[in-house]
Parts: C-alpha cells; sequence; structure tokens
C-alpha cells in the first residue's frame, strides 16, 4: 500500500505532508532505499531502472515525476500497471510563460540583437506586428494549447499540428503526417511541444527546416532527441532560420564546448521552461489516487500503443 517518492527529501517531505492530510492511509516513503520493493504500490519516479518490474513486483500506478513519460520503455509494462504523466494546471502556466518569452524574443529579433550586443553592434532590423506574424505550434496537448490561448492574445496568426485532428478556435489545425508540411508552410515561427516518441525522435531536422520560410525561428522545448543540432546550425548559418530558444538538448546538461553554447543566433535555457513543484505534484498524485479508488479513468493516463 506504501507510496514510494523516489526523489529529493526536501521535495518529498512537503509531497508526503500534503497526500497523508487526504490519504492518511496511505504510507509514503521518501529515497529509494526507505522501503522494500514489494510493498510499493504507487511509485513517483522521474528515473526508471532497468529492473523496475522485479524491485517493485507489486506495483500499480507509476507517476512520471514529469510530462514526459520518455524515460519509461512502454514495451516492459507488466499488464495492469499503469503509468500517468504529469498534468497540471500550473505545469501548463510555466510553458505558457516560457513559449511567450520565446515567441517574442524571436518575434523582436532577440536572438540577433544578442550577436550584435556582443559585437558592440547598434543596428537596428524592421519591426513587424505580431498579426504580420505566423506562430506554428507542433503539439497541441494540455502544454500547446495553454501556450496557444496565451499567444492567441498578442493577435499572433496560429497554427497547430497534433497526431489526430483537433478543433481549437482561431487556430488553423492540422494533422497527421500530411498535415506537418501545411503547418512548416506557415510558420515564421515554429514551436515544438511534442512529446519524445518513436515518430517525434529526430522530427526537427534539415527536411523540416527547409521547408519553413526563409527566416524562420525555432523555440524547443519539447525533448532534445527531436532536435538535430547539426542540421540547426546549418539552417542558422545559411540563414534559412534566424535564431533558435532552446531549452532542451541531447545531451543534458550540454556538455562544456558543444557549438550551441556560443551560436550567436542561438538561446539556450538549461531546461528550465517548467519545474515541478512538490505542491503540484500532492494535487495531480491525489487527484489520481482518488481516480484509482474509484476505478475511474486515471487523468494523464499514457496510452503504451501511442507512446505518451
Ligand atoms: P500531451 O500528451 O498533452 O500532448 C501531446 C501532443 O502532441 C498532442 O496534441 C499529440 O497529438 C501531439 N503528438 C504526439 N505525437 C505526435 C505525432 N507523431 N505527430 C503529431 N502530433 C503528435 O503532452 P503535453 O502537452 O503535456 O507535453 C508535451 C511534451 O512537452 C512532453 O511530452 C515533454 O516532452 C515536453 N515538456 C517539456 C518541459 C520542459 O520543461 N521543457 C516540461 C513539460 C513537458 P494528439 O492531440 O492527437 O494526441
Ligand atoms: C517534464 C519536463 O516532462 O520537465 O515535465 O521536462
Amino acid at each position: 500500500m506504501t507510496l514510494l517518492f523516489n526523489s529529493d527529501a526536501t521535495r518529498g517531505t512537503i509531497f508526503a505532508d500534503i497526500l497523508h492530510t487526504a490519504f492518511p492511509d496511505i504510507p509514503v516513503r521518501i529515497g529509494a532505499d526507505s522501503v522494500a520493493g514489494p510493498e510499493v504500490r504507487y511509485l513517483m519516479t522521474w528515473t526508471a531502472p532497468a529492473d523496475l518490474f522485479t524491485r517493485y513486483p507489486n506495483v500499480e500506478v507509476i507517476f512520471s515525476l514529469g510530462a514526459g513519460v520518455d524515460q519509461f520503455d512502454l514495451r516492459s509494462f507488466p499488464p495492469g500497471v499503469q503509468l500517468v504523466r504529469l498534468v497540471d494546471e500550473d505545469l501548463a502556466a510555466m510553458m505558457r510563460d516560457y513559449v511567450c518569452m520565446g515567441v517574442l524574443a524571436a518575434h523582436r529579433n532577440l536572438p540577433e540583437y544578442l550577436g550584435q550586443q556582443r559585437d558592440e553592434v547598434w543596428r537596428a532590423l524592421p519591426v513587424k506586428l505580431a498579426p504580420e506574424r505566423r506562430v506554428g505550434v507542433l503539439g497541441l496537448g494540455q502544454l500547446g494549447q495553454a501556450v496557444l490561448a496565451a499567444l492567441a492574445g498578442f493577435g499572433f496568426q496560429l497554427s497547430g499540428w497534433s497526431r489526430s485532428p483537433r478543433e481549437i478556435a482561431g487556430v488553423r489545425c492540422h494533422s497527421g503526417a500530411e498535415g506537418l508540411d501545411a503547418i512548416l508552410r506557415e510558420s515564421d515561427i515554429l514551436v515544438c511541444l511534442l512529446p519524445l516518441t518513436a515518430e517525434t525522435r529526430g522530427i526537427l531536422n534539415a527536411d523540416l527546416f527547409a521547408k519553413l520560410p526563409e527566416g524562420a525561428a525555432l523555440v524547443h522545448a519539447g525533448r532534445g532527441a527531436q532536435l538535430d543540432p547539426q542540421a540547426l546550425r546549418a539552417a542558422l548559418d545559411s540563414g534559412r532560420l534566424s535564431g533558435a530558444i532552446l531549452d532542451v538538448t541531447t545531451p543534458e546538461p550540454l556538455p562544456p564546448g558543444d557549438p550551441l553554447w556560443h551560436h550567436p543566433r542561438v538561446i539556450v535555457t538549461p531546461h528550465i521552461a517548467c519545474q515541478t513543484r512538490p505542491e503540484v505534484l500532492a494535487r495531480h498524485a491525489i487527484t489520481v489516487l482518488s481516480a484509482h479508488r474509484e476505478g475511474r479513468p486515471l487523468p494523464g493516463l499514457v496510452e503504451s500503443g501511442r507512446g505518451y
């Protein structure tokens, strides 16, 4: 019946206190060494050891400590073990803020101006109004939709892309492999908020960059393995792309000396678009555990067939 919070004690203690008020009958243990594996029924973790299911043979629900679940090998999940990703309004709000910052930075030529500042160059570039700029968002899930709702307030022309068809007011929606070219054609600023799956690995590549309008910019907050960094550098150097704001890289941390650190039109942040606070993790766990007890579908349930 135990819930194992397999992460740091600082967050774990706050998490355990909040969870206890809702579920006093579920003991929370913090850290992998704090409990015998067979006692664990609920596991909250970011990392997924190779021996996950021999170590925790009685686990029923695994909670990812984030929205992404690409660290888990879904094919290894025994029948009946459910995986949930983090779904929460605070997470969506953090991503909304980050992507708006990135889109506005690209819209107002910040990558170029930062390069100019380093070179002590005082040179104005033409200014466009938001309605003259097209922003395309890859991924129309909890995060993509929150981002689009906020970007609408600036007046950008908006498009989105998902696996299955979606309808979002004020957004030109495209879907499936056949919809990808269409969104690329109409994205002066391309935002990537896709989960990492077999289909999306390496999707931000030379082929994709070639289909964007000349001088487009990239805001990437999905997963590092979706981006081909050499293709990005080539596209920036040839002028096909004007700038990139990257929150995720491969590997992470980006190693010292990696060319992306010093590219004049790249802004790198250390995977901080969203941070998972213990209060948010507890709120999410309470929602999921309530659903689990009542036999309802779990919020954020990952479908192994789709990989996210
Ligand atoms: P969701 O599962 O809610 O949404 C995923 C979206 O991507 C859906 O619209 C889905 O389509 C679409 N999608 C998936 N595969 C494909 C495909 N092959 N082709 C087209 N569309 C596809 O995820 P979230 O919005 O919660 O999170 C998205 C990702 O953001 C996470 O998986 C994680 O990698 C990243 N992330 C990064 C963070 C950071 O700090 N940088 C923080 C949090 C998340 P459909 O609607 O048809 O299902
Ligand atoms: C997440 C992340 O997936 O922070 O939540 O990347």
